[in-house]
């Protein structure tokens, strides 16, 4: 089942603001946008939370593509292995998602979906740790998911439910 952060973090407003600062060269900036958004609508649908997409400044959540070693503790590693981290929330760092940028990021079924990653790092950058249970979003194993048509499984509801 679900789990959340020791000290259990969370963010404290319910509307969050997110910019995507680096773009991926595998897909389009509509599509990367997209995929994003359908991420952050499955965690919005099912809570309080709001998204609201910034340009410029900073952002609760900001969302960049990287190569390697990119300023944080947590260097990229090439094509597979590593395909993405985000942090817990928190001031500064928290809620950054980044996603490696040597990965084939994919709309469809081959390579690494974006929607699919996104939607499970998004739900690390919104407060949820690793579940056991294996039908979970938050289950660390990767799994195709069709963003149409895409609703989050239970333990996931459960699990943000349970923060916001
Ligand atoms: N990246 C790990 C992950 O997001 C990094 C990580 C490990 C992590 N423990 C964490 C991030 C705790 C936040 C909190 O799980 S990954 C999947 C999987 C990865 C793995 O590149 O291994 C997905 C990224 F396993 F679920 F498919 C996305 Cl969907
Ligand atoms: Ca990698
Ligand atoms: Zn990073
Ligand atoms: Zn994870």
């Amino acid at each position: 089942n679900y789990r959340l952060f020791p000290g259990t973090p969370k963010w404290r407003h319910h509307t969050l603001t997110y910019r995507i600062v680096k773009y991926t060269s595998h897909l389009s900036r509509a599509e990367v946008d997209h995929a994003v958004e359908m991420a952050l609508s499955a965690w919005s649908s099912v809570t309080s939370l709001n998204f609201q997409k910034t340009f410029s400044g900073e952002a609760d959540i900001r969302i960049s593509f990287e190569l390697g070693a990119h300023g944080d503790a947590y260097p990229f590693d090439g094509p597979r292995g590593t395909l993405a981290h985000a942090f817990a929330p928190a001031e500064g760092l928290g809620g950054d998602t980044h996603f490696d940028e040597d990965e084939s990021w994919t709309m469809g079924t081959s390579g690494f979906n974006l929607f699919t990653v996104a939607a499970h790092e998004l739900g690390h950058a919104l407060g949820l740790a690793h579940s056991r249970e294996p039908s979970a979003l938050m289950y660390p194993t990767y799994k195709y998911r069709n963003p149409k048509g895409f609703k989050l499984p239970t333990d996931d509801v459960r699990g943000i439910q349970s923060l916001y």
